[in-house]
Formats: C-alpha cells, structure tokens, sequence
C-alpha cells in the first residue's frame, strides 16, 4: 500500500466526532466490499445480527440505529475485504519473501481461501485438500505425545468452538491451553478471584446510568472500546466525575463527541462543543499505579480517622468492612504506615493531587474502576488490581448498583474463551465433570501459559503447535529468540482468517486452515448456525454471520476442530463431534450440562437483548473465597519498579495505535496522538530528550536494559515530545516486542510487564524491527 508522507502534529479534535467518521470512510475505501459493509454495519451488535469482532466491551439491550463504534467498523471492514490470498497468491511468493512483508502487507493480501500445505521443497504453501490436511494432522498429532503440544487460542473464537477446542485438547490429554488472556488480562484473572471470589469484572451497564464516580486506570477507551465512550459520556453529562490515571494523555480519556448523535456533529462543526470527559487527569509513572493507589487508600483512611475522632459520620463503611470483608486492620496499618514521600517518589503523583482525588472518591456514593492493559501488564500487577479492589471495599463499593470493579476485556470473546475450560490450569475448570460427562479421564497436571509455552520452544520441549486464531509469535516478548527456536516444530497448525507473521515459520509439517469469520452464514447440516460470546460484563450473546463466505472452501471454526478431533481421537460412544457441528445448539446443551449454573437456559436465552448475565456471587456480595469474604491484600512491594533507576534508563510503555486491532495493522494513522505515516515513533518527555541530548525527529536506537545475558536493541525510532511523565516512554506493540525478555512478566499470571520494559536510548545504528515503517 502507497505510504502516506510522515506528519507528526498534536491532535487538536475530541475522540468520535468528524474525524472517526472521515476515518472509517477511509478504512472502507481502502478495503473495498464498500456494499456488503454498509449493509451489514447496521446488523453489528443486534439481536439477531452478528457480535462484533474487535472488542469485547458491552451490548445494550437497545442499541443504538448504529451500535457501532469507528475500530468496530475497520474491524469489520478488515474481515469483509474483497481481497484474496489465493493458492495463486502462494504459488507466486516464497514464504521467505513473505516474512519480509510487514504485517500491514501480509494481512492486507486479503481472506485465505483453501487450507493450505507447507511445502518445504518449493518454500511455499501449496493447496491441499480438507481431508488431507486433517488424515496429516491427526497423524502427526499421534505421533507427538501429549505434553509437546501446545494448544493456543486468541480471544475471538466463539463459545461453541472454544468448548470444543478444550475438550479435544484434553481427550488427547493436554492441558497446553494457553490464550492471548495471559498476554492480557490473566493479571485480573488471578486477582479477582483471590480478592472477590470471582474471576472477572462486577459491573453491568446499567451501573453506568447510577454511578456517581468513576474512576479509569491505564485503558484508552477512544481507541480500544470506542463504545464504551457513550455511556462515559452520559455520565459525564450528568456531571459524574471521571478521574483518570494514565502516563499519556489520551485524546479518547479527555474528550467525545458522538458520531452518531447527528445534533451532536452539527454542534460540534459549527461551535466546537464537545464532551469534556475526564474531570481530573493525573499523568502517574508507567507503573506508578500501586503506589498512587496506595495514596488514595492512605487518603480515605486518614479522612476516617480524622472524621471518627471529631466525632462525625466516618467516611468508610465499616458495616461492610465487618460483615463483609477480611484483612482490613493488617492493610490499613500498611496504609497509615507508607509515607507519603515515597508514594509521591513512586507514582510521580503529588499528595495535594492524590488527596484531591480522593477527596472526590469519598465524596461519591457509587464508584466504578475500570482498568485495562496499563494495570495488568506490570511486574506487580496481580498486586495492584488488588490493590484497586481494596479502594472500592473501603466504601463498599462492590455489590452495589452503579459500583463495582471493571476489567475492560480485549478480545471479543476471551473472557468467554476461560469460561469454558480454556485454561492451563486445571484448578480452574470442571475437570470431574468433563470426566463424567465424556467418560474420560482427563490430565490433572498443570498445563503451560504463554509465556511458559516459548520458553517450552526455546528448550525444545515444545515439538507441536496448534493456533486457533491470533499471532503468536509476534504477540510475545523475545519475538526474535522465539522466531528462532520455532522452525525446529514438528507441526505447526493454524487456524486463521488472514496471513499473518506466524504462518511463516513453518514447522516440519505445517497446515495453514482458512476459517468462516464471525460476519460469515455459517451453513451446516442443520441449517444456518448462530454462535455466541461472552462481553467484559459477562454478559453472554448470541451472533449470526450474514455475508455470504469469502470462499466456498472455507469450513466453520467448530468443524475444523471437530475434524482435527476426529482424525486424533479413538471414538467415543459419548461425544458425536458430527452431530454437534450440524447444530451448534448441541453444544450448547452440552455447555449447560457442564457449567449449569452458568449457561442455564442456554439455546432459550442465546439472543436476549443485552445479553444474559452469568451469575457472579460478588455482584451479590457473596463471596467463594478462601476465608468466605472479600478479601483486602496487604501490600509487599507497591510500585517497586519506579526506584530511581540509572539516569540513562527509561521506562518503555509499549501501547497500540488508533489505526490497529493487536498485531492486526489497519494502517499508519494514529489520529488521536497526531502520527501519520509510520509507527516508528518514540514518544519521549521533553526535559528527558534535552538531559539524554536527543533532539525532535532524531533516529535513535533502543535497548533493553535488563541483563540476562542476551543483547535486545531495535534501531529507527523517531524521538517525538509528547506528554508522557519524565523517565517514561512510549513505542507501539507489536514492534517493539523484541526488547521485552520473556522472564520480564507479572508476577503470579506471568502476563509480560509490557508496560514497563527498562531501557536505554542511543544513536548507534541497530536493526530496524520487522514490520519497521
Ligand atoms: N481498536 C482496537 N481495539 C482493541 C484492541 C486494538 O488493538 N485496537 N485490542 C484489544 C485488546 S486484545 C485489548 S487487551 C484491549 C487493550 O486496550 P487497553 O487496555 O486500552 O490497552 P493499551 O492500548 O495497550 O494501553 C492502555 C493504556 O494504558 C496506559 N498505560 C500504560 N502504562 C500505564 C501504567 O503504568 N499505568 C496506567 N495507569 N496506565 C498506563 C497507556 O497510556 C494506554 O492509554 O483493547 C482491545 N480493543
Ligand atoms: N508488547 C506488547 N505485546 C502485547 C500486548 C501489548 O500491549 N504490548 N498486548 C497483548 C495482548 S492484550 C493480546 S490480547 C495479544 C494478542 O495476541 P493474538 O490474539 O495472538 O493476536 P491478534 O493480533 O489479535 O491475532 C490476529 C490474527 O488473528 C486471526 N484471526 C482474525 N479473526 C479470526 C477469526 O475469526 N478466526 C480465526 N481462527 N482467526 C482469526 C488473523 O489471522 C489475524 O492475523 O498480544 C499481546 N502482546
Ligand atoms: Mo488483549
């Protein structure tokens, strides 16, 4: 694709508005089946239309005439493309031609159409048939044993397939069921549970509309849950404070204007109105979230106190706090104990600015905190989304309407993807029953997590790789020691929509096995089939593909799994992987009978407006935790990783753009933070450039300053003032993933701290990434 020129320019638009709408008229343009989008658009997020494939944020029960947002939009766009990746298209490129594409190119060549044979004679992928390629896989599937093969799954399969997915893992005896989750939001996955008794978020949309405060930690709503902008802005409207705490200052945070309120637009063109949405922005330090936190926490206590010895009403709940909760005196003790100098050192946050906040936090009768990427992807983050629950337990702020802790998901469906038994970890999934239900006896042992899966490759203990869906190699840290080991794979499988990174580093025996998307009419033996996803508020929804394939030879996600499971597995007189792929409405029967509490009702209930929520006790304030309550944590290290560090040494925050769905590269347009034409940007605070001697649009070099022994420096980035906080900067994901090693994860989810990768800067000359432009 023609490169448009680089402009590097402060954005001075809101999030939404005229810019998201010129912005998707741009991505249809350029992707052609302008048609098939328009007519489709209107169905995404409806009853009876299809969920959408970008986010997993909330349906409404009445969706707005466009329940829409613009990234939704390139998503769908992205997947309804008239481009096509033919046989021909391979016969005509070498698959090492193709690994020095970028990932913009590879994706753009547009939908696989046949499944595909890697044919290491020609060094190209060739056409196969289904058959084939299933008689090869089943084959070679049996040859490995079970513990070498890994069975990874991105978050955008649906219920159906992903419920499949895990019990042919385990019928062959893997519990190798690592996903994106534990790249993502593993880090909540084990703090939830431990704090609350429940594994994901408490808040509903409905909480929206009653919430008195909200507060939002490291998640960039404009870009990466552009929905979730509307009910932001309703309460913004009613004058709800939003208090944000981020390193950059993001457009999307700041300010709205809806697109699809036309009084709205006229509005906005004619007088510049928008939405202001954030009524208090505080730039903390990349990882200076416990520690601000811990300020916050320090700042109600000190008010209790205060209050309580004046004699007046206390400003925590301590009804709550005694009926409810466990481990309270232990933390307040840390709270009143921590000084406030260290806290300030730690989150670059002052006292003035974390007690007015707090300030505002006592002052709400509900709160919401919502939080993403910028919490879980650190060192401490299990510790610190736990630290964020211990905020709302001061004043009972969960399992109350309009409060309550939120998660914002990636993936469209991985949340649900965990929900029914894709997981390494056996302690979380229904092994007994599965036993029960398919009269098996499935492994007990502790599978492998992303992270443990590369280093598995690494060592060479991997030997097969299954994908359903996603990246792999290039979503991980330490891509080019992984990309290293990889070709030493028996088989490598993936199952995918586009051409990606990964599909070029065969292993010996390599099938590439194109799938219907989610948009697609899923035609099966019993006729047109829907399937389903679970939201970030766990709400649970039905989706119906409506366009026509992309290619005739493409088989469902569930079929390919239910075929590959046939060509593994002995028979077995309990489980007809024939009849459920003729009517997906059997494996949800089957769901139910596994997780019954969950998925009651399942196939009645697939297509309620809004979703059917999964039960959550926390929501109800009861708690499936060790000791019967919501647990306080008492802190141990509370922002570590912000001591001062050697003067050369930056913290990297590694973040997406506007114009990019993960390792999916729509584009070189990151509107909101003003960067065209490129994403080899650094951006970097000024009073750092001038002491490190960098001027603006200088071409620097970075490298990890972790030393294990292994050197990791990228060249090219265009050092480019921004507003990040000293000591801080911030370069886009997937390119700089090289530089972060893979031992540099949270502890307890082993979720990789890209967002905080230490490094220095120099002028050198090192290699450009891949995918560099
Ligand atoms: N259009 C689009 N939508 C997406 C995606 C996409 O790539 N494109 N990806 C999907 C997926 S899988 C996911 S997980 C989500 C990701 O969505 P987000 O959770 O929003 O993830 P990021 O964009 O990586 O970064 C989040 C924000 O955290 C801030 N941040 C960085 N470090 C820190 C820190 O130490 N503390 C705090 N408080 N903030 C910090 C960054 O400045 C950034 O604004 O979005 C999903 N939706
Ligand atoms: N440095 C750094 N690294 C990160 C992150 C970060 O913020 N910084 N974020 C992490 C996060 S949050 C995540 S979730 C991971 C993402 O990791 P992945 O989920 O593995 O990656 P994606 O880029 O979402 O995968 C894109 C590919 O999915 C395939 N695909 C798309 N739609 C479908 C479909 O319907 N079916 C099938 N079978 N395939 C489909 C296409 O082939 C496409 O190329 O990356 C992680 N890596
Ligand atoms: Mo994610």
């Amino acid at each position: 694709m023609p490169q448009d020129a680089v402009k590097i320019e402060p954005y001075k638009g809101p999030a939404g508005g005229w810019g998201s709408a010129q912005s998707l008229l741009q991505s249809i343009r350029r992707d052609g089946a302008a048609q098939d989008v328009l007519r489709l658009l209107p169905q995404q997020n409806k009853k009876d239309g299809f969920a959408c494939v970008s986010c997993a944020w909330a349906k409404p029960a009445e969706p707005h005439p466009f329940e829409f947002c613009e990234n939704g939009a390139k998503a769908t766009t992205w997947e309804l493309t008239d481009r096509r990746a033919t046989p021909e298209f391979f016969a005509r490129h070498t698959v090492a031609e193709l690994r020095r594409w970028n990932d913009h190119d590879l994706e753009y060549s547009g939908r696989l159409t046949e499944p595909l044979r890697y044919d290491p004679e020609t060094d190209r992928y060739v056409a196969t048939s289904w058959p084939e390629a299933f008689r090869a896989i089943g084959a070679e599937l049996r040859g490995l044993s079970p513990e070498e093969v890994i069975f990874y799954a991105s978050g955008r399969a649906s219920l159906e397939t992903s419920y499949m997915y895990q019990l042919f893992a385990r019928l062959h005896g893997s519990n190798h069921l690592p996903d994106s989750s534990n790249m993502c939001h593993e880090t909540t996955s084990v703090a939830l549970p431990q704090s609350l008794g429940v594994p994901v978020g408490t808040v509903l949309l409905e909480d929206f509309e009653h919430t008195d405060c909200i507060l939002s930690f490291g998640q960039n709503t404009g870009t990466n849950s552009p929905r979730m902008l509307h009910p932001l802005q309703k309460a913004a409207k009613r004058n709800v404070p939003i208090i944000v705490f981020n390193p950059l200052r993001e457009r999307g945070l700041e300010r709205f204007v809806n697109p699809q309120n036309p009084v709205e637009m006229a509005g906005n063109a004619l007088a510049g109105q928008d939405t202001r949405l954030d009524s208090q922005y505080h730039q903390l330090k990349a990882g200076g979230d416990g520690a601000a936190i811990m300020g916050l926490c320090k700042a109600v206590i000190a008010a209790d106190d205060k209050a309580r010895a004046a004699g007046r009403r206390p400003v925590i709940d301590h009804d709550f706090i005694a009926q409810h909760t466990h481990g309270f005196e232990s933390f307040a003790e840390s709270a009143r104990a921590i000084g406030w100098s260290l806290i300030e050192q730690r989150s670059g946050l002052s006292r003035a600015a974390l007690e007015g906040a707090a300030n505002v936090y006592c002052n709400a009768r509900a709160v919401i905190a919502k939080f993403g990427m910028g919490l879980t992807q650190h060192r401490d983050g299990v510790e610190t989304v736990r630290l964020l629950i211990n905020l709302l337990l001061l004043r009972g702020n969960i399992g109350r309407r309009g409060a309550g802790i939120l998660p914002v998901r990636g993936h469209s469906n991985v949340q649900g993807q965990r929900t029914v038994g894709i997981s390494e970890k056996p302690k979380l999934v229904p092994l007994d029953r599965l036993a029960e239900q398919y009269g098996f006896e499935p492994p007990r042992w502790e599978g492998w997590s992303t992270v443990d899966a590369c280093q598995a490759v690494i060592d060479g203990k991997a030997r097969g790789f299954i994908g359903l869906g996603g990246n792999f190699t290039r979503a991980v840290p330490d891509t080019e020691r992984v990309e290293a080991a990889w070709p030493g794979l028996q088989l490598t499988v993936h199952v995918a929509t586009k051409l990606n990174r990964s599909h070029l580093l065969p292993g010996k025996v390599s099938y590439l096995l194109p799938c219907l998307g989610r948009l697609e009419i899923d035609r099966q033996a019993g006729g047109p089939q829907a399937v389903s996803i679970e939201d970030s508020t766990a709400c649970i929804h039905g989706s119906r593909g409506k366009r026509e394939p992309a290619s005739p030879h493409l088989l469902s996600e569930p079929r390919i799994v239910a075929e590959m499971a046939k060509a593994t597995l002995p028979a077995n007189p309990r489980l007809d992987w024939d009849g459920w792929v003729a009517d997906y409405g059997r494996v949800r029967d089957a769901i139910e009978a596994t997780y019954p509490k969950d998925f009651k009702d399942f196939n009645k209930r697939l297509f309620e407006p809004g979703g059917f929520p999964r039960p959550l006790g926390a929501r109800d304030r009861i708690w499936a935790t060790d000791t019967g309550k919501a647990n306080f944590v008492t802190p141990g290290t509370v922002s570590k990783a912000q001591d001062p560090q050697p003067a050369d040494v930056l913290q990297l925050i590694t973040l997406r753009s506007n114009d990019q769905f993960n390792t999916t590269v729509y584009g070189y347009h990151d509107r909101f933070r003003g960067v065209q034409g490129t994403r080899m940007v650094l951006f970097m605070n000024r009073a750092d450039m001038k002491r490190l001697d960098l001027k603006e649009g200088e071409l620097v070099s970075l490298a990890c300053a972790i030393e294990d022994g292994v050197t990791r420096r990228l060249g090219g980035f265009r050092v480019t003032p921004y507003g990040v906080p000293e000591g801080c900067c911030a370069a886009y994901y997937p390119e700089c993933n090289p530089l972060i090693p893979l031992s540099h994860h949270a502890e307890g989810s082993k979720v990789p701290a890209a967002k905080a990768v230490p490094i220095r800067i120099d002028r050198a000359a090192a290699p450009r990434p891949f995918g560099a432009v």
